[in-house]
């Protein structure tokens, strides 16, 4: 195994996530259990080229939190983030509303200078990782790109037009994942998720349209899910009718869903044999329990690393409590 091989032999958790919501889980997972232990996939649906570089923005947020130098306040980038270089391209009439601090910067340059050179995603990544002494394997869902792209009422936005540049303000009608059935699955998920070493896969509470479908969606991950012998538990995103973070109630009724803890039950149902919701909606519990899914009641908002870290561990007991399909 050289030093940017992916080893998946100690591998327990596989931990499906987007961006900030996501990460927060999954750093309370990292911090609970062993970084060896877990296997933390990414969307890359939000990926995209800007000043010429291939930018990962949920890849980039899950390192930055496992390595703990997110900027606490944004969730997103660099802590301690320095910004010369934006409002220099800014002064000069460049494109700035897409705001990548100097220290970002420096992520960017190199993912992009080592895939010009032949690097896959994957290793790109996981050199990355070790260089900010990430234990965890964190891996893109594919090497092949995934696109996802926005239908709104007048026109169909790339991700990060309408999630940065226009706030999330036009109407989504549609979601497309580009790329997402011809891309290849990573070989090391299929690998983990037939083994006999999986205990459980944890959908994160990242929003089920914009992070987590991306990554269902590509090849035959869903059905590989719904088939693993390792149970699949989520953490619902939603607290009533509001989202920890993001637009998730906003597209959600945009596209016709009941903006609750049940619809995210019924999306998932074929893939689902448990599901974490907020004591605030238990009155769902027999619902969602009626749909075949396991449910765990708590308090699923995660303010402070101590909350993440007694929700990651809530997760880890209740997904060791369902019994293997
Ligand atoms: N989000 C914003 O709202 N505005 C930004 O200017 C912005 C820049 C940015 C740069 C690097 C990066 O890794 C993430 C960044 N994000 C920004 C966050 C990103 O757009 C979203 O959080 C994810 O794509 C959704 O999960």
């Amino acid at each position: 195994m050289n030093t940017v091989g992916i080893d998946i032999t100690d591998c327990r958790y596989l931990v499906v996530s987007g961006g900030v919501g996501g990460a927060k889980l999954a750093l309370g997972m990292y911090l609970e259990l062993s970084g060896e232990e877990l296997l933390v996939v990414g969307n890359v649906g939000d990926d995209f080229r800007h000043w010429g570089l291939h930018i990962s923005p949920d890849l980039d947020t899950l390192m930055y939190t496992l390595a703990g130098v997110a900027d606490p306040d944004r969730g997103w980038g660099r802590a301690e983030e320095s910004w010369t270089v934006l409002e220099t391209l800014s002064d000069l009439g460049g494109i700035d509303w897409f705001r990548l601090g100097d220290r970002d910067l420096a992520i960017h340059l190199e993912r992009t200078v080592r895939i010009n050179d032949g690097e896959t995603l994957s290793t790109v990544t996981r050199r990355l990782c070790q260089a900010f002494g990430v234990t965890a394997t964190l891996v893109p869902p594919t090497n092949s790109a995934v696109r996802t792209m926005v239908e709104t009422t007048d026109r169909t936005l790339s991700f990060q037009e309408y999630f940065v540049r226009e706030r999330c303000e036009p109407t989504v009608t549609r979601l497309q994942y580009q790329g997402a059935s011809q891309a290849k699955l990573l070989p090391e998920i299929g690998e983990l998720l037939t083994g006999p070493e999986l205990t459980a896969v944890i959908l994160t509470p990242s929003n089920p349209y914009l992070s987590l479908d991306p990554i269902l969606e590509i090849a035959d991950l869903r059905q590989r899910l719904a088939t693993s012998p390792a149970p699949v538990v989520a953490v619902s995103p939603l607290i009533q009718s509001r989202a920890f973070k993001g637009p998730t109630a906003k597209i959600m009724m945009e596209l016709g869903f009941e903006v609750s803890t049940l619809t995210i039950a019924q999306h998932y149902s074929d893939v689902l044999d448990g599901i974490v919701i907020d004591s605030a909606d238990h009155e769902l519990s027999n619902a969602i329990e009626n749909l075949g899914i396991k449910v765990w009641i708590t308090d699923t908002d995660m303010a402070n690393e101590q909350e993440k870290r007694r929700l990651a561990a809530e997760v880890i007991s209740f997904s060791e409590t369902i019994a293997r399909k």
